[in-house]
């Protein structure tokens, strides 16, 4: 059977995050093929983020008394899911998600549908309905699943340890979400001793692993990229242990270096770094982007945003994109080769080091790049704005400076993404998890927190959320305020769900659904057990520094009381598209 991966620690007893949530029975009698379930859970991952019920009640209690688990209580099935995929993101290691069937997992759709999108891999632990067939009340859930884009595999009484080994293999080599469905009649059936791995794959489907990059397809790019007179190495989320030897490549061959929005601070201190490529970009690096006669996008989607809806690149620069996917993301995409990002880097190295370095490219506006540094900071705002609201730009400039460099970034979706993207600077390749951006989903923000707070325990967790995305997943602020020892909550609270307001509202379209009667944050973070505080002036800031200065300990939640009427620019930009057409 596939491969196993062995527990970490295998010293750590199970944790159970949540007292009142799950139960921390003592029993450890088998609950028959639930417990060989759990059994096989504990040898591939050390993390579960649990919501009991019915369907699951059973796995829950065998799992609390396995060696080395540590069970997480989420408080919305959206966050078993939310946060086993953040942890992974984090971390690189496979967490498990558990929910009841029926209602406990349909609430967890929406985040299967964003890790699918993520290519996040996680096991989803669900009960099922009977063997005999389905209660009035069951759902197809293979079918669901299948149309989330996600695998499902059904465990019985003959091999579930099989089974849920292979559910953890399938997740890791197809970078996906598998969900594994333990039937209602089947949770606690006795299982025979030695329950063997099945005789036959359960999936008929052929597996298509990245193939390795060849020496001649590597050959080429070197070639290309020596060729060029403004070379650009773009990077992406799946570049993320890439980032080394792409910093090698650019400086072989004199590039500049950019980075797709979810992947800001991949080369975070490089001196000819432009930052963020695509919508988030500052006019003077876009202006460079724009510039480069050959792209190097590596392991990054170049979707709308990285793109900047196809404004972002030279029309006639040579795009070269190295990914995972089947082919070209974009239409732009002039040669494409299908490679593990890590793998085709360090084959690039190689290629490329055969030969001297071929010296400063960019004529003199690498220089300018590099001397002009002051050009690629942004307008901090003006503190307060025309309608006596906090200026979104100055809150952000200054809470990053505020707020401790060792710093992981949990951001939901919304326009506020503008400024955290803008303002919000980054220490490494891997200290943002942007929730959301690929299923267009928000309110997942606080619900994938505690899952990237359990991967780094060590960093300061900065969630950024919008108010529309923060009412939505504040079930699971409950969890975050269990699972961080330090995190800060900034709410860009502008009282009403602004990109629709800023994109539809622009329209003339009736806004009285977009608006959102301005909650008090701090208030529901004191209901959580966090510390709160409404920011109205810059002056309300200091309160966060007070807070930094006394360890950072404990989750704060910063209500920021933004004025609508100031617009990021890139959805300004969306806005000129729409009104275009
Ligand atoms: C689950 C879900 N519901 C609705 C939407 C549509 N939508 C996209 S952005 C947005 C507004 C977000 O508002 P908020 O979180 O307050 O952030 P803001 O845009 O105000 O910065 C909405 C409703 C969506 N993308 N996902």
């Amino acid at each position: 059977m596939g491969s196993t991966t062995l527990h970490p620690n295998p010293e750590r007893r199970a944790t159970v995050m949540s007292p009142t949530a799950v139960s921390t029975s003592t029993v450890t009698a088998v609950h028959g093929v639930s417990a060989i379930v759990a059994e096989t859970v504990a040898r591939h991952t050390d993390e579960v983020f649990a919501l009991m019920g019915n369907g699951n009640a059973y796995f829950v209690d065998a799992l609390a008394s396995q060696e080395g688990i540590r069970i997480t209580a989420l408080r919305h099935e959206a966050g078993t899911v939310a946060s086993a995929d953040a942890y992974y993101r984090v971390s690189r290691r496979i967490a498990c998600a558990t929910t009841t069937y029926g209602p406990g997992y349909t609430n967890a759709l929406t985040p299967l549908g964003e890790a699918v999108c993520s290519r996040s891999p996680l096991v989803l632990v669900v009960g099922g309905e009977p063997t005999t067939g389905p209660r009035p009340w069951d759902v197809d859930q293979s079918a669901l699943t299948e149309a989330m884009g996600a695998l499902t595999l059904t465990v019985n009484a003959e091999d579930p340890a099989a089974t849920t080994q292979e559910a953890f293999r399938l997740a890791q080599e197809r970078r996906l979400p598998v969900v594994l469905e333990i039937p209602y009649d089947v949770a606690t059936t006795p299982v025979a001793e030695n329950s063997q791995p099945p005789s036959a794959p359960f999936l008929t489907a052929p597996l298509d692993p990245t193939p390795l990059v060849t020496e001649r397809e590597m050959t080429a790019v070197a070639k290309l990229l020596r060729q060029a007179q403004r070379p650009l190495v773009l990077a992406g989320r799946g570049a993320r242990d890439a980032a080394g030897d792409l910093a090698r490549i650019a400086d072989h061959v004199g590039a500049l270096t950019t980075a797709s929005a979810p992947a800001r601070g991949t080369f975070a201190g490089r001196e000819w770094d432009l930052g963020v490529c695509g919508g988030f970009a500052s006019e003077p690096s876009s202006g460079l982007i724009k510039q480069a006669d050959v792209v190097l996008a590596v392991g990054v989607g170049l979707n709308q945003f990285t793109t900047s809806f196809g404004h972002q690149f030279a029309p006639d620069a040579c795009i070269i994109q190295i990914d995972i996917a089947d082919g070209p993301t974009n239409p732009r995409v002039t040669e494409f080769v299908r490679a593990d990002a890590g793998q085709a880097a360090s084959a690039l190295v190689t290629a490329l080091e055969g030969e001297a370095p071929t010296g400063p490219r960019w004529g003199g506006v690498a220089d300018h790049a590099r001397t002009s540094r002051l050009n690629f900071a942004r307008d901090t705002g003006t503190g307060v704005a025309n309608d006596g609201l906090l200026d979104p730009r100055s809150a952000m400039s200054r809470l990053n400076e505020i707020l401790p460099a060792n710093r992981q970034v949990i951001s939901d979706g919304g326009h506020f993404i503008g400024w955290s993207s803008y303002y919000l600077d980054l220490p490494a390749p891997d200290s943002l998890t942007m929730v959301g951006t690929q299923f267009q989903s928000i309110g997942l923000g606080l619900p994938s927190a505690p899952g990237a707070a359990l991967a780094r325990p060590e960093a300061t967790h900065v969630v950024v959320t919008g108010d529309g995305g923060g009412i939505m997943g504040l079930p699971d602020l409950d969890t975050l305020v269990r699972t961080s020892q330090s995190a800060v909550v900034i709410v860009f609270n502008d009282g009403c769900y602004g990109a629709e307001i800023h994109q539809y509202g622009s329209q003339g379209l009736d806004t009285a659904v977009m608006e959102i009667q301005q909650a008090d944050f701090a208030k529901l973070a004191e209901g959580f057990g966090a510390q709160g505080v409404v920011v109205h002036t810059m002056e309300d800031l200091e309160s966060v520094s007070a807070w930094v200065e006394a360890g950072a300990k404990g989750t704060v939640v910063v209500d920021l009381r933004i004025s609508r009427d100031i617009i990021a620019p890139y959805i300004e930009e969306i806005i000129e598209l729409t009104l275009k057409k």
